[in-house]
Protein backbone atom coordinates (compact mmCIF):
# COMPACT_ATOMS: atom_id res chain seq x y z
CA UNK A 1 0.00 0.00 0.00
CA UNK A 2 1.24 3.34 -1.10
CA UNK A 3 0.64 5.13 2.34
CA UNK A 4 0.78 9.08 0.58
CA UNK A 5 0.49 8.81 -3.07
CA UNK A 6 0.70 12.93 -3.58
CA UNK A 7 4.63 12.71 -2.06
CA UNK A 8 5.31 9.20 -2.90
CA UNK A 9 4.00 9.23 -6.72
CA UNK A 10 5.28 12.97 -6.91
CA UNK A 11 6.39 14.08 -10.72
CA UNK A 12 10.20 14.41 -11.08
CA UNK A 13 9.87 18.25 -11.66
CA UNK A 14 7.67 18.85 -8.83
CA UNK A 15 9.97 17.08 -6.53
CA UNK A 16 12.73 18.83 -7.85
CA UNK A 17 10.79 22.00 -7.49
CA UNK A 18 9.63 21.10 -3.34
CA UNK A 19 13.02 19.93 -2.83
CA UNK A 20 14.61 23.53 -3.90
CA UNK A 21 12.05 25.84 -1.99
CA UNK A 22 13.24 23.44 1.16
CA UNK A 23 16.61 23.15 0.70
CA UNK A 24 17.06 27.05 0.23
CA UNK A 25 14.54 28.15 3.61
CA UNK A 26 16.76 25.27 5.50
CA UNK A 27 20.20 26.75 4.62
CA UNK A 28 18.80 30.31 5.57
CA UNK A 29 17.31 28.65 8.99
CA UNK A 30 20.59 27.21 9.34
CA UNK A 31 22.87 30.08 8.38
CA UNK A 32 21.01 32.52 10.54
CA UNK A 33 20.54 30.13 13.61
CA UNK A 34 23.15 27.64 14.22
CA UNK A 35 26.79 29.42 14.23
CA UNK A 36 28.66 26.21 13.74
CA UNK A 37 26.90 26.48 10.02
CA UNK A 38 27.19 30.10 9.81
CA UNK A 39 30.83 29.47 9.74
CA UNK A 40 31.35 26.70 7.85
CA UNK A 41 28.95 28.35 5.17
CA UNK A 42 31.82 31.60 5.81
CA UNK A 43 34.25 29.66 5.52
CA UNK A 44 33.67 28.36 1.82
CA UNK A 45 32.38 32.01 1.31
CA UNK A 46 29.07 30.80 0.18
CA UNK A 47 25.48 32.16 1.28
CA UNK A 48 22.35 31.23 0.92
CA UNK A 49 21.03 33.03 -1.31
CA UNK A 50 23.65 31.34 -3.92
CA UNK A 51 21.14 28.34 -4.11
CA UNK A 52 19.82 28.47 -7.22
CA UNK A 53 18.77 24.30 -8.28
CA UNK A 54 18.96 21.55 -6.00
CA UNK A 55 22.42 20.16 -7.63
CA UNK A 56 24.16 23.45 -6.01
CA UNK A 57 23.70 21.64 -2.61
CA UNK A 58 27.25 20.31 -3.86
CA UNK A 59 28.27 23.83 -3.06
CA UNK A 60 27.56 23.78 0.79
CA UNK A 61 29.30 22.02 3.91
CA UNK A 62 29.65 18.59 4.93
CA UNK A 63 28.05 17.59 8.80
CA UNK A 64 29.82 15.10 10.18
CA UNK A 65 29.76 12.75 12.95
CA UNK A 66 32.75 15.08 14.73
CA UNK A 67 31.05 17.53 14.23
CA UNK A 68 28.65 16.35 15.99
CA UNK A 69 30.21 15.18 18.41
CA UNK A 70 31.96 18.53 19.61
CA UNK A 71 28.88 20.17 19.44
CA UNK A 72 27.37 18.11 22.07
CA UNK A 73 24.87 18.33 23.52
CA UNK A 74 22.92 21.53 21.79
CA UNK A 75 25.43 22.87 19.48
CA UNK A 76 23.17 22.29 16.13
CA UNK A 77 19.91 22.80 18.16
CA UNK A 78 18.07 25.27 15.11
CA UNK A 79 15.19 26.64 17.50
CA UNK A 80 14.90 27.48 21.00
CA UNK A 81 14.97 25.11 23.52
CA UNK A 82 10.69 25.68 24.43
CA UNK A 83 10.50 24.16 20.97
CA UNK A 84 11.88 20.44 21.75
CA UNK A 85 9.31 18.04 22.60
CA UNK A 86 11.60 14.58 22.42
CA UNK A 87 15.48 13.82 22.13
CA UNK A 88 17.02 10.73 21.23
CA UNK A 89 20.78 9.96 21.09
CA UNK A 90 22.89 6.74 20.14
CA UNK A 91 26.04 6.11 21.49
CA UNK A 92 28.35 4.11 19.33
CA UNK A 93 31.17 2.75 20.60
CA UNK A 94 33.62 5.59 21.28
CA UNK A 95 33.08 9.24 22.19
CA UNK A 96 30.23 11.32 23.53
CA UNK A 97 26.69 10.65 22.28
CA UNK A 98 25.10 11.88 18.71
CA UNK A 99 22.07 14.09 19.73
CA UNK A 100 18.96 14.75 18.17
CA UNK A 101 16.49 17.29 19.32
CA UNK A 102 12.05 16.82 17.95
CA UNK A 103 9.67 19.74 17.80
CA UNK A 104 6.10 18.57 17.47
CA UNK A 105 6.84 19.44 13.35
CA UNK A 106 9.54 16.86 13.27
CA UNK A 107 7.83 14.25 15.29
CA UNK A 108 4.86 14.74 12.94
CA UNK A 109 7.44 14.24 9.97
CA UNK A 110 8.60 10.96 11.39
CA UNK A 111 5.49 9.61 12.08
CA UNK A 112 4.51 10.34 8.84
CA UNK A 113 7.84 8.78 7.55
CA UNK A 114 7.56 5.53 9.40
CA UNK A 115 3.87 5.41 8.44
CA UNK A 116 5.19 5.37 4.85
CA UNK A 117 7.81 2.78 5.61
CA UNK A 118 5.74 0.21 7.52
CA UNK A 119 2.88 0.37 4.76
CA UNK A 120 5.58 -0.37 1.90
CA UNK A 121 5.89 -4.03 3.75
CA UNK A 122 1.70 -3.75 3.66
CA UNK A 123 1.00 -2.61 7.38
CA UNK A 124 -2.47 -1.67 7.56
CA UNK A 125 -4.72 -0.46 10.10
CA UNK A 126 -5.97 -4.03 10.54
CA UNK A 127 -2.17 -5.20 11.44
CA UNK A 128 -0.90 -6.31 14.89
CA UNK A 129 2.17 -4.96 15.25
CA UNK A 130 4.55 -6.25 17.85
CA UNK A 131 7.80 -3.97 18.03
CA UNK A 132 10.44 -5.71 19.39
CA UNK A 133 12.86 -2.92 18.84
CA UNK A 134 14.58 -1.00 22.04
CA UNK A 135 12.57 1.81 23.56
CA UNK A 136 14.24 4.52 25.11
CA UNK A 137 16.82 6.84 23.65
CA UNK A 138 17.24 4.68 20.83
CA UNK A 139 15.49 5.44 17.59
CA UNK A 140 13.87 2.13 16.47
CA UNK A 141 10.86 1.51 19.37
CA UNK A 142 9.60 4.87 19.42
CA UNK A 143 9.60 5.61 14.97
CA UNK A 144 8.10 2.06 14.61
CA UNK A 145 5.59 3.18 17.37
CA UNK A 146 4.35 6.09 15.93
CA UNK A 147 4.63 4.94 12.54
CA UNK A 148 1.90 2.47 13.86
CA UNK A 149 -0.05 4.53 15.79
CA UNK A 150 -0.25 7.10 12.61
CA UNK A 151 -1.74 4.09 10.36
CA UNK A 152 -4.05 2.84 12.73
CA UNK A 153 -2.77 -0.45 13.73
CA UNK A 154 -2.36 -1.74 17.12
CA UNK A 155 1.15 -1.44 18.31
CA UNK A 156 2.62 -3.75 20.85
CA UNK A 157 5.61 -2.11 22.46
CA UNK A 158 7.56 -5.22 23.41
CA UNK A 159 10.62 -3.31 23.59
CA UNK A 160 13.71 -5.61 23.42
CA UNK A 161 14.63 -8.53 25.19
CA UNK A 162 12.21 -10.94 27.36
CA UNK A 163 12.58 -13.53 24.26
CA UNK A 164 10.04 -15.98 26.89
CA UNK A 165 7.60 -13.14 26.72
CA UNK A 166 7.99 -12.09 23.71
CA UNK A 167 7.12 -15.57 21.84
CA UNK A 168 4.34 -15.63 24.43
CA UNK A 169 2.56 -12.56 23.24
CA UNK A 170 3.20 -13.61 19.43
CA UNK A 171 1.20 -16.26 20.37
CA UNK A 172 -1.55 -15.46 22.28
CA UNK A 173 -2.16 -11.98 20.79
CA UNK A 174 -2.04 -13.23 17.14
CA UNK A 175 0.71 -10.49 16.07
CA UNK A 176 0.77 -10.09 12.18
CA UNK A 177 3.92 -8.13 12.04
CA UNK A 178 7.44 -7.70 13.43
CA UNK A 179 9.60 -5.37 13.79
CA UNK A 180 13.12 -5.82 15.23
CA UNK A 181 17.19 -6.56 14.21
CA UNK A 182 17.41 -9.29 11.87
CA UNK A 183 19.87 -11.19 13.85
CA UNK A 184 17.22 -10.76 16.97
CA UNK A 185 14.09 -12.27 14.24
CA UNK A 186 16.59 -14.80 13.89
CA UNK A 187 17.51 -15.75 17.27
CA UNK A 188 13.58 -15.38 17.78
CA UNK A 189 13.02 -17.77 15.67
CA UNK A 190 15.31 -20.27 17.32
CA UNK A 191 13.57 -19.89 20.76
CA UNK A 192 10.54 -20.77 19.49
CA UNK A 193 11.70 -23.84 17.59
CA UNK A 194 13.77 -24.87 21.11
CA UNK A 195 10.36 -24.40 22.96
CA UNK A 196 8.50 -25.82 20.22
CA UNK A 197 6.59 -23.63 19.31
CA UNK A 198 5.51 -23.66 15.12
CA UNK A 199 6.25 -20.04 14.28
CA UNK A 200 5.40 -20.91 10.64
CA UNK A 201 2.02 -21.72 11.46
CA UNK A 202 1.43 -18.22 13.63
CA UNK A 203 -0.71 -15.40 12.02
CA UNK A 204 2.59 -13.31 11.63
CA UNK A 205 3.23 -12.56 8.11
CA UNK A 206 5.50 -9.77 7.31
CA UNK A 207 7.68 -7.87 9.72
CA UNK A 208 10.31 -4.83 8.96
CA UNK A 209 13.85 -5.19 10.10
CA UNK A 210 16.84 -2.87 9.80
CA UNK A 211 19.04 -0.81 12.53
CA UNK A 212 22.03 -2.91 10.49
CA UNK A 213 23.46 -4.86 7.87
CA UNK A 214 21.79 -7.67 6.73
CA UNK A 215 22.37 -9.95 3.43
CA UNK A 216 20.07 -11.52 0.75
CA UNK A 217 20.68 -14.91 1.84
CA UNK A 218 19.65 -13.64 5.48
CA UNK A 219 16.49 -12.50 4.18
CA UNK A 220 15.71 -15.90 2.54
CA UNK A 221 16.45 -17.47 5.90
CA UNK A 222 14.50 -15.23 7.90
CA UNK A 223 11.07 -15.59 5.53
CA UNK A 224 11.50 -19.22 5.46
CA UNK A 225 11.40 -19.73 9.22
CA UNK A 226 8.80 -17.59 9.83
CA UNK A 227 6.70 -18.14 6.57
CA UNK A 228 6.67 -14.29 6.04
CA UNK A 229 7.94 -11.69 3.98
CA UNK A 230 10.83 -9.83 5.35
CA UNK A 231 11.46 -6.20 4.21
CA UNK A 232 14.44 -4.04 4.85
CA UNK A 233 13.81 -0.65 6.35
CA UNK A 234 17.29 1.99 7.12
CA UNK A 235 17.45 5.21 9.26
CA UNK A 236 19.96 6.57 11.41
CA UNK A 237 19.34 8.81 14.59
CA UNK A 238 21.53 11.71 13.06
CA UNK A 239 18.57 12.42 10.37
CA UNK A 240 15.52 10.94 12.48
CA UNK A 241 15.76 7.58 13.05
CA UNK A 242 13.92 4.38 11.01
CA UNK A 243 11.94 5.87 8.40
CA UNK A 244 14.54 7.36 6.06
CA UNK A 245 14.27 4.79 2.82
CA UNK A 246 12.37 1.36 3.22
CA UNK A 247 11.32 -1.53 0.65
CA UNK A 248 8.22 -1.68 -1.00
CA UNK A 249 6.56 -5.13 -1.93
CA UNK A 250 9.31 -5.26 -5.11
CA UNK A 251 11.80 -6.42 -2.07
CA UNK A 252 14.15 -4.77 -4.55
CA UNK A 253 15.78 -1.18 -3.06
CA UNK A 254 14.91 0.82 -0.23
CA UNK A 255 13.18 4.09 -1.55
CA UNK A 256 14.09 6.78 0.30
CA UNK A 257 11.70 9.23 1.22
CA UNK A 258 13.02 11.85 -0.72
CA UNK A 259 10.41 15.07 -0.07
CA UNK A 260 11.99 14.63 3.44
CA UNK A 261 15.27 13.71 3.41
CA UNK A 262 17.76 14.01 0.21
CA UNK A 263 20.57 11.66 -0.29
CA UNK A 264 23.92 12.11 -2.41
CA UNK A 265 26.40 9.38 -2.58
CA UNK A 266 29.89 10.78 -2.66
CA UNK A 267 33.32 9.29 -3.01
CA UNK A 268 34.23 8.98 0.75
CA UNK A 269 37.99 10.38 0.11
CA UNK A 270 37.53 12.87 -2.38
CA UNK A 271 33.77 14.06 -1.08
CA UNK A 272 33.20 14.38 -4.95
CA UNK A 273 29.58 13.88 -5.53
CA UNK A 274 29.16 10.65 -7.55
CA UNK A 275 26.25 9.50 -10.02
CA UNK A 276 23.25 7.27 -9.61
CA UNK A 277 24.62 3.76 -10.15
CA UNK A 278 28.11 4.54 -8.53
CA UNK A 279 28.62 2.90 -5.39
CA UNK A 280 30.08 5.47 -2.47
CA UNK A 281 29.26 7.02 0.77
CA UNK A 282 25.48 7.86 1.20
CA UNK A 283 25.06 11.86 2.49
CA UNK A 284 21.29 12.96 3.83
CA UNK A 285 20.09 16.70 4.27
CA UNK A 286 17.45 16.51 6.32
CA UNK A 287 14.57 18.95 4.23
CA UNK A 288 12.40 19.92 6.64
CA UNK A 289 13.57 18.96 9.62
CA UNK A 290 13.50 21.87 12.63
CA UNK A 291 15.28 20.87 15.35
CA UNK A 292 18.26 19.52 14.67
CA UNK A 293 18.16 20.00 10.70
CA UNK A 294 21.63 18.13 9.36
CA UNK A 295 22.99 19.53 6.28
CA UNK A 296 24.96 17.00 3.98
CA UNK A 297 25.04 14.58 6.91
CA UNK A 298 28.12 11.84 5.55
CA UNK A 299 26.57 8.98 7.07
CA UNK A 300 29.65 6.64 5.93
CA UNK A 301 27.04 3.99 5.25
CA UNK A 302 27.97 2.37 1.45
CA UNK A 303 25.38 1.86 -1.19
CA UNK A 304 24.42 3.58 -4.65
CA UNK A 305 21.39 4.97 -6.21
CA UNK A 306 19.14 2.66 -8.20
CA UNK A 307 18.53 4.75 -11.66
CA UNK A 308 15.50 1.84 -13.48
CA UNK A 309 11.83 3.16 -12.01
CA UNK A 310 10.54 0.66 -9.40
CA UNK A 311 7.55 -1.39 -10.49
CA UNK A 312 5.21 -0.31 -7.19
CA UNK A 313 4.29 3.22 -8.67
CA UNK A 314 6.45 5.35 -6.33
CA UNK A 315 8.75 8.13 -7.83
CA UNK A 316 10.85 8.22 -5.37
CA UNK A 317 14.96 6.98 -5.67
CA UNK A 318 15.70 4.11 -4.48
CA UNK A 319 19.28 2.86 -2.81
CA UNK A 320 20.26 -0.21 -3.28
CA UNK A 321 20.61 -2.71 0.06
CA UNK A 322 23.32 -1.24 2.15
CA UNK A 323 26.92 -3.05 1.89
CA UNK A 324 28.23 -1.89 5.15
CA UNK A 325 30.00 1.04 6.54
CA UNK A 326 32.95 2.39 5.79
CA UNK A 327 33.87 2.20 9.05
CA UNK A 328 33.03 -1.62 9.52
CA UNK A 329 34.86 -2.34 6.20
CA UNK A 330 37.95 -4.77 7.41
CA UNK A 331 40.77 -4.95 5.23
CA UNK A 332 42.29 -7.98 5.54
CA UNK A 333 46.24 -8.05 3.56
CA UNK A 334 44.90 -5.32 1.34
CA UNK A 335 41.46 -6.98 0.05
CA UNK A 336 38.35 -5.04 1.53
CA UNK A 337 35.71 -7.16 3.04
CA UNK A 338 32.49 -6.00 4.40
CA UNK A 339 30.56 -9.17 7.13
CA UNK A 340 27.43 -8.61 5.13
CA UNK A 341 29.42 -10.02 1.85
CA UNK A 342 30.51 -12.85 4.61
CA UNK A 343 27.27 -13.61 6.04
CA UNK A 344 25.99 -13.95 1.96
CA UNK A 345 28.50 -16.88 1.38
CA UNK A 346 28.23 -18.52 4.88
CA UNK A 347 24.19 -19.12 4.38
CA UNK A 348 23.94 -20.61 1.25
CA UNK A 349 26.02 -23.76 2.60
CA UNK A 350 23.94 -25.81 4.03
CA UNK A 351 24.91 -27.30 7.30
CA UNK A 352 25.71 -24.17 8.92
CA UNK A 353 23.56 -22.09 10.96
CA UNK A 354 23.33 -18.23 9.86
CA UNK A 355 25.43 -17.16 13.52
CA UNK A 356 29.18 -16.05 12.89
CA UNK A 357 31.97 -13.92 14.54
CA UNK A 358 34.61 -12.72 12.31
CA UNK A 359 38.01 -12.56 13.97
CA UNK A 360 40.86 -10.64 13.34
CA UNK A 361 44.09 -10.72 14.40
CA UNK A 362 47.92 -9.62 13.17
CA UNK A 363 50.02 -12.89 13.50
CA UNK A 364 53.37 -13.00 14.40
CA UNK A 365 54.39 -12.04 10.60
CA UNK A 366 52.66 -9.15 10.91
CA UNK A 367 50.13 -10.01 8.44
CA UNK A 368 46.75 -10.25 9.07
CA UNK A 369 44.72 -13.43 10.15
CA UNK A 370 40.61 -14.32 9.98
CA UNK A 371 39.42 -16.37 12.20
CA UNK A 372 35.91 -17.36 11.39
CA UNK A 373 33.64 -18.87 13.90
CA UNK A 374 30.70 -20.38 12.80
CA UNK A 375 27.91 -22.15 14.05
CA UNK A 376 26.95 -25.90 12.99
CA UNK A 377 23.48 -27.22 12.74
CA UNK A 378 22.37 -29.64 15.48
CA UNK A 379 22.62 -32.50 13.47
CA UNK A 380 25.94 -32.04 11.57
CA UNK A 381 27.74 -31.89 14.91
CA UNK A 382 26.43 -35.32 15.87
CA UNK A 383 28.22 -36.67 12.67
CA UNK A 384 31.17 -38.10 12.68
CA UNK A 385 34.32 -35.49 12.57
CA UNK A 386 35.17 -36.43 8.80
CA UNK A 387 31.42 -34.60 8.27
CA UNK A 388 32.57 -31.69 10.26
CA UNK A 389 35.81 -31.76 8.44
CA UNK A 390 34.95 -31.49 5.26
CA UNK A 391 32.50 -28.61 5.70
CA UNK A 392 35.02 -26.37 7.73
CA UNK A 393 37.34 -26.91 4.31
CA UNK A 394 34.62 -25.92 2.33
CA UNK A 395 33.72 -23.05 3.93
CA UNK A 396 37.37 -22.02 4.38
CA UNK A 397 36.93 -23.17 -0.12
CA UNK A 398 33.91 -20.34 -0.39
CA UNK A 399 35.50 -17.97 1.43
CA UNK A 400 38.43 -18.19 -0.76
CA UNK A 401 36.35 -18.44 -3.89
CA UNK A 402 34.10 -15.61 -2.88
CA UNK A 403 35.88 -13.05 -1.27
CA UNK A 404 39.62 -13.14 -2.19
CA UNK A 405 40.59 -13.74 1.48
CA UNK A 406 42.06 -16.75 3.32
CA UNK A 407 39.84 -17.63 6.66
CA UNK A 408 41.20 -19.97 8.93
CA UNK A 409 37.54 -21.90 10.30
CA UNK A 410 36.14 -22.74 13.48
CA UNK A 411 32.98 -24.98 13.46
CA UNK A 412 31.35 -24.39 16.67
CA UNK A 413 28.13 -26.07 18.57
CA UNK A 414 24.96 -24.88 18.13
CA UNK A 415 24.67 -21.74 20.30
CA UNK A 416 27.84 -21.20 21.78
CA UNK A 417 28.01 -17.78 19.63
CA UNK A 418 26.52 -14.76 21.70
CA UNK A 419 22.95 -13.47 20.45
CA UNK A 420 22.20 -9.73 20.79
CA UNK A 421 18.70 -8.49 21.27
CA UNK A 422 19.73 -5.20 19.06
CA UNK A 423 22.27 -5.08 16.85
CA UNK A 424 24.82 -7.55 16.72
CA UNK A 425 27.93 -7.68 16.91
CA UNK A 426 30.27 -9.99 14.13
CA UNK A 427 33.05 -8.32 14.30
CA UNK A 428 36.14 -8.52 16.57
CA UNK A 429 39.37 -6.71 15.34
CA UNK A 430 42.65 -7.27 17.81
CA UNK A 431 44.75 -5.47 15.62
CA UNK A 432 46.12 -2.43 16.78
CA UNK A 433 46.47 -0.54 13.99
O1 LIG B 1 19.67 2.01 13.72
C1 LIG B 1 17.83 3.49 13.26
C2 LIG B 1 16.99 2.31 12.86
C3 LIG B 1 16.19 1.71 13.80
C4 LIG B 1 17.01 1.85 11.54
C5 LIG B 1 15.40 0.64 13.43
C6 LIG B 1 16.23 0.80 11.16
C7 LIG B 1 15.42 0.19 12.10
P1 LIG B 1 21.43 4.24 14.66
O2 LIG B 1 21.46 3.45 15.92
O3 LIG B 1 21.81 5.67 14.71
O4 LIG B 1 19.96 4.25 14.08
O5 LIG B 1 22.31 3.49 13.61
C8 LIG B 1 22.34 3.93 12.27
O6 LIG B 1 22.77 1.67 11.50
O7 LIG B 1 24.13 4.46 9.75
C9 LIG B 1 23.69 2.07 9.38
O8 LIG B 1 25.10 1.90 9.49
C10 LIG B 1 23.00 1.03 10.24
N1 LIG B 1 21.73 0.65 9.63
C11 LIG B 1 20.50 1.09 9.93
N2 LIG B 1 19.58 0.47 9.14
C12 LIG B 1 20.27 -0.37 8.32
C13 LIG B 1 19.91 -1.28 7.27
C14 LIG B 1 19.22 3.14 13.71
N3 LIG B 1 18.64 -1.49 6.92
C15 LIG B 1 23.25 3.02 11.47
N4 LIG B 1 20.91 -1.94 6.65
C16 LIG B 1 23.26 3.39 10.01
C17 LIG B 1 22.21 -1.75 6.99
C18 LIG B 1 21.65 -0.24 8.63
N5 LIG B 1 22.60 -0.93 7.97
Amino acid sequence: MIFNPEYECMEEQALKKLQLASLKNLAETMYCKVPFYRKKFDEKKIKPRDIHCINDIDKLPFTTKDDLRENYPHGLRACPQDRIVEVHMSTGTTGKPVVNEYTIKDVDIWSESMARTLAGAGCTRDDIVQNCYGYGLFTGGLGVHYGSTTIGAEVLPMSSGSTERQLMILRDFGSTMLTCTPSYALYLAEEAAEAGIDIRALPINKGCFGAEAWSENMRTEIEARYNMKAYDIYGLTEIIGPGVAFECEAQNGLHVNEDLFYPEIIDPATGKTLKAGEKGELVFTTLTREGTPMLRYRTRDITYIMEEPCTCGRTTRRIHRLFGRTDDMLIIRGVNVFPSQIEQALIEIKGTEPQYLIIVNRGESHLDEVELQVEVKKDAFSDETKGLESLRSRIEQVMKSKLQISVKVKLVEPKTIERSIGKAKRVVDNRKI
